[in-house]
């Protein structure tokens, strides 16, 4: 009799719960075990890439190729013009927007996105300047592409195209992904499954490591996947992650000249069960920091530098889309180590941190939504 008494208790607590009567029971205290609270600010089409303004205001790129001025403060999105034709089939779509290390002088963005071309379809860099009119209207003005991945393939993925600048503001690193070609990121005449160093105009900087032993002149490092985020640490290292195959998702350190093994080293293997011989000591591949299997597909990459969450300044964040969450990764020097993963009930596309230090998450298709822009405070 007593047994079933303690037995029912859990039940009769949970009746009396006021936030039962709501259905809100248990996403509350799941939400309740974040160390953040989640605010939904605003529902796009299908966000992939953010960057902020340094006047708080936001260029949000949409999937399909449309790019939006968004503004947190009152929840408006105005359409910026001049955007090139995008080819937004598969995993093609408007990639990734960043602001110029100069925006604050002269207006510049950069932006990636897919397109066809002789060949197929490719990855693209392009330019424009910042434009907003006095009635509101907002376009890119002398939009030009400046640099182009090649060569350009049959095919709808694995484009990757994300962008970062040097801290000193002097180069530009962009990702080509190997387009579910394979071999191409050990192909040193491609720009596929590679990271690129360029110049600010596009053009491949001077004294990349490989360019005296034939490598096309941008290869910063090669051998890899699927290269969906890059980003630079307070000490100047550049830290990227990729979608690797089955069971060998990746957070790689990158070091110029180095090769990071794919297709011939990977701790995953081929999606077709065809085995890839695993990362092991002298065997010529450089072998990732943190890599996880199952895999959580990585997306957006942010390293942590701000004051809300001082506990996490120095980390990185990612977007992981197959697995539905926010995953944090730990930096010490050059070693990396997971640290937490977080729920988020949708995939994440984009992680970003605003002019405050909060977190700021773009959706990849939620209940409901097809992605919503969601920011992350501490939950006390
Ligand atoms: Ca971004
Ligand atoms: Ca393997």
């Amino acid at each position: 009799m007593r047994t079933s008494l303690v037995a029912l208790l859990p039940l009769i607590l949970l009746a009396c719960s006021p936030d039962n009567a709501t259905g809100q029971n248990s996403a509350a205290s799941a939400e309740s075990t974040k160390p953040f609270k989640t605010s939904i600010i605003a529902d796009f089409d299908s966000p992939w890439a953010m960057t902020f303004l340094p006047d708080g205001r936001a260029l949000i790129a949409e999937k399909a190729g449309e790019m939006v001025l968004f503004d947190p403060k009152n929840g408006t999105k105005i359409p910026i013009a001049g955007i090139p034709q995008v080819d937004s089939a598969g995993q093609g779509g408007l990639m990734d927007v960043v602001l110029a290390p100069g925006f604050a002088k002269d207006g510049t963005v950069y932006f990636s996105f897919s397109e066809s071309g002789p060949g197929g379809k490719g990855v693209a860099l392009a330019t424009g300047i910042f434009n907003q009119a006095s009635d509101g209207t907002t376009k890119l003005d002398g939009v030009k592409t400046i640099f182009r991945a090649t060569p350009y393939v049959e095919g709808n993925g694995h484009y990757s195209g994300r962008i970062a600048f040097s801290p000193d503001g002097k180069y530009l690193f962009f990702t080509n992904g190997e387009r579910q070609k394979f071999d191409p990121a050990q192909d040193p005449k491609s720009t596929l499954g590679k990271v690129l160093r360029l110049n600010l105009d596009g053009t491949p900087a001077a004294g990349n490591p490989l360019a005296a032993k034939g490598f096309h002149p941008a290869i910063w490092s090669y051998g890899h996947r699927n290269l969906l985020g890059i980003a630079f640490d307070k000490d100047g290292r550049l830290w990227e992650q990729e979608m690797g195959p089955k069971g060998g998702d990746e957070v790689n350190l990158i070091k110029p000249a180095l090769n990071y093994g794919y297709p011939k080293a990977s701790n995953g293997d081929h999606y077709d069960g065809k085995l890839i011989p695993d990362h092991s000591a002298h065997d010529g591949f450089e072998a990732p920091k943190v890599w996880w299997n199952p895999v959580i597909s990585p997306a957006g990459l942010l390293y942590y530098s701000g004051n809300m969450f001082p506990e996490w300044k120095g980390s990185l964040f990612i977007g992981g889309l197959s697995s539905q969450s926010l995953v944090r990764v730990k930096l010490d020097g050059e070693t990396a180590a997971k640290a937490d993963q977080w729920d988020m009930g949708a995939g994440i596309r984009e992680v970003e941190q605003g002019p405050d230090g909060a977190l700021w998450l773009l959706e990849d298709g939620g209940q409901g939504s097809q992605g919503r822009l969601l920011k992350l405070t501490p939950a006390r």
